[in-house]
């Protein structure tokens, strides 16, 4: 089989100005040192690999500090107090306690599917492969509310630039942790389990897209997807799925968990847009946790310049 060289599956000029927007989103730096860590390696051997440098708790200072916008940080206590996992439970504010003891080590992420090197790797060997930087994004439920969040993560490109993806593959499908011994929510058969979710492989290959193993310059707690969990920060948050054990390459659009239980509701885009309401509630403001007042939803949640181009010529109210 062909080898995909990586200039082809990214378009240059979104090499040439990536140094430019990340820039502009306050993320300086550290990308270089995820790429280079990730050139010419052979995706399963155990070779030496560079440790990861995270971001030290004390340079995060709780609810201080703001995104690109000037948006402040939402506490560490809201960012892990109220959450949605309904793996554990439908109440935000129940999940915490169910999830305390949920066990997240050893752990492992099958990878394959359409790709030229296939493997697993145990998170410990993600974090040595993969040096985390941090980045802070707003992050924008579907029901109405919002948080800005200090994720330390990495590119999901870096991955997929180390399994090869083979000219057939055209999407990139996540799959959740099924345990529903550990996972009390997994008994709630309303649910089509595991919790799964897709993205267009430009859009898996984009710059923002990331795997995030820590918060708040630490690891994950279990509420927030721990150990690993992906973040897109301009698509509504049930995109960002949580806990994962698998990514595959595909041919065919993924269906989600959203898209097979409320097909009239979820679309497989789900990109935050306060134009487009959702059939039980408008899109056009948000809460920001933490906050009274609500504030204007801004398109692709504020992400427009970096994504829309992703989405030329769709029909955005279709395609939802
Ligand atoms: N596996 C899994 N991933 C998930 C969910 C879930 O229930 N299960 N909920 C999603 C939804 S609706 C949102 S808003 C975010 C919430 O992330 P947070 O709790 O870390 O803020 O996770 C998403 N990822
Ligand atoms: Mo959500």
């Amino acid at each position: 089989m062909r080898k995909i060289p990586s200039a082809e599956i990214t378009p240059e000029n979104r090499y040439l100005n990536r140094k430019e927007f990340l820039k502009a989103l306050g993320i300086a730096g550290a990308s270089a040192a995820v790429l280079a860590a990730c050139q010419n390696k052979p995706f399963l051997a155990g070779e030496e690999l560079a440790p990861s440098s995270p971001v030290s708790p004390d340079q995060l200072l709780d609810g201080a500090g703001t995104d690109e916008l000037g948006d402040t940080l939402t506490s560490f206590e809201n960012v892990t107090t109220y959450n949605n996992f309904y793996e554990f439970t439908t109440d935000k504010e129940g999940v915490v306690k169910l999830a305390k003891d949920f066990q997240t080590s050893p752990w492992e992420v099958r990878i394959g599917g359409l790709v030229e090197n296939p493997g697993t790797l145990s998170i410990d060997e993600v974090r040595d492969r993969y040096p985390v930087e941090e980045r802070i994004y707003r992050m924008r439920c579907v029901e109405g509310w919002s948080m800005v969040i200090p994720w330390q993560g990495f590119q999901l490109s870096a991955l997929l630039e180390d399994v090869q993806p083979t000219a057939e593959a055209k999407y990139v499908r996540f799959e959740s942790i099924y345990d529903p011994q550990a996972l009390p929510g997994q008994k709630n058969i309303y649910f089509p389990w595991p919790y799964v979710e897709g993205l267009r492989l430009d859009e898996a290959y984009h710059d923002l897209t990331m795997l995030a193993t820590g918060l708040y310059g630490q690891d994950l707690l279990p509420q927030n997807g721990s150990p690993i969990r992906l973040v897109v920060p301009w698509k509504y948050g049930f995109k960002s799925i949580k806990s994962i054990v698998k990514i595959d390459l595909v041919e065919e659009m993924p269906v989600s968990l959203w898209m097979e239980s409320a097909p009239n509701e979820y679309g497989f885009y789900a990109n935050v847009n306060p134009n487009v309401d959702h059939p039980r509630w408008s899109q056009a403001t948000e809460r920001r946790i933490g906050e009274f007042s609500r504030r204007p939803t801004l398109m692709f949640n504020g992400y427009e310049e970096q994504v829309s181009s992703l989405y030329d010529g769709m029909d955005l109210r279709k395609n939802f």
